[in-house]
């Protein structure tokens, strides 16, 4: 048993439930790599299958991923499950104690889930899921627009910062990081952003984003189905 927040026993038995190639998997991965904390993983999801199994739907009823056991308790929604790793384990490290801290942790790991992801979640589908002969330049233009405005408010915060909250990494730089290498992968224009690429460049000095975030997505290349 871990001691967690107030003293709390946590159990230590986590499980993560999801295909390693989902944006949204790679930050509960890349939280529990980041903590070094022990776990299980199932790859359910896109080719994997198994998101409509009666028996998954008992953990996770919108038959998506992530989700994540620890114990008894099975969360899902991949910004809760940050949240979560973080107050139990990441105390001294992806959590931050002070409630003005966490304010500004939550404000960029909320902007994240309304504004920036959705965005960039866009132009993937666009660009790289959707087939090459389906590609709609129109749509694609205006989902690049909409990241790139995001994207220029996340760099002008880097103007006083090293990470999207602070001087040090917080789940808020999780939620919004594992957009990075794809987007600097891409076949699309760039517009200059020193303080993101500042911060693409710290980041990849971390293993744990190295090794779940900077892995190939040729799996979902030209691929709508999942
Ligand atoms: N808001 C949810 C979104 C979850 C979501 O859309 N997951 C996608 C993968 S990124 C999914 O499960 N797709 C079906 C599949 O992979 O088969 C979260 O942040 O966890």
């Amino acid at each position: 048993m871990a001691q967690g927040i107030g003293g709390l026993s946590l159990s230590r038995n986590l499980v993560l439930w999801g295909r390693a190639s989902s944006a949204n998997v790679q930050k509960t991965l890349w939280a529990l790599e980041e903590l070094g904390l022990p776990y299980k993983h199932h790859l359910v999801g896109g080719a994997f299958g198994g998101l409509d199994d009666p028996q998954y739907r008992v953990l996770n009823p919108n038959g998506l991923v992530p989700t994540l056991q620890d114990g008894d308790l099975t969360v899902w929604e991949s910004h809760a499950t940050l949240r979560y790793l973080a107050g139990a384990y990441g105390r001294d490290t992806l959590w931050r104690h002070d409630p003005r801290e966490r304010a500004i942790v939550d404000q960029w790991t909320d902007w994240t889930a309304s504004t920036f992801q959705p965005g960039w979640i866009a132009v993937f589908w666009l660009l790289v899921r959707t087939p090459p002969e389906q590609h709609d330049a129109k749509a694609i233009a205006a989902a690049h627009a909409r990241t790139v405005a995001a994207l220029r408010i996340l760099d002008a915060n880097f103007a006083h910062r090293d990470y999207v909250a602070g001087n040090r990494l917080s789940y808020a730089d999780i939620a919004a990081g594992v957009a990075l290498y794809r987007w600097f992968t891409m076949d699309i224009d760039r517009p200059a952003m020193p303080g993101i690429e500042n911060w693409y460049r710290r980041l990849q000095q971390r293993e744990a984003f190295r090794k779940v975030v900077m892995v190939s997505y040729a799996e979902l290349v030209g691929r709508l189905a999942f």
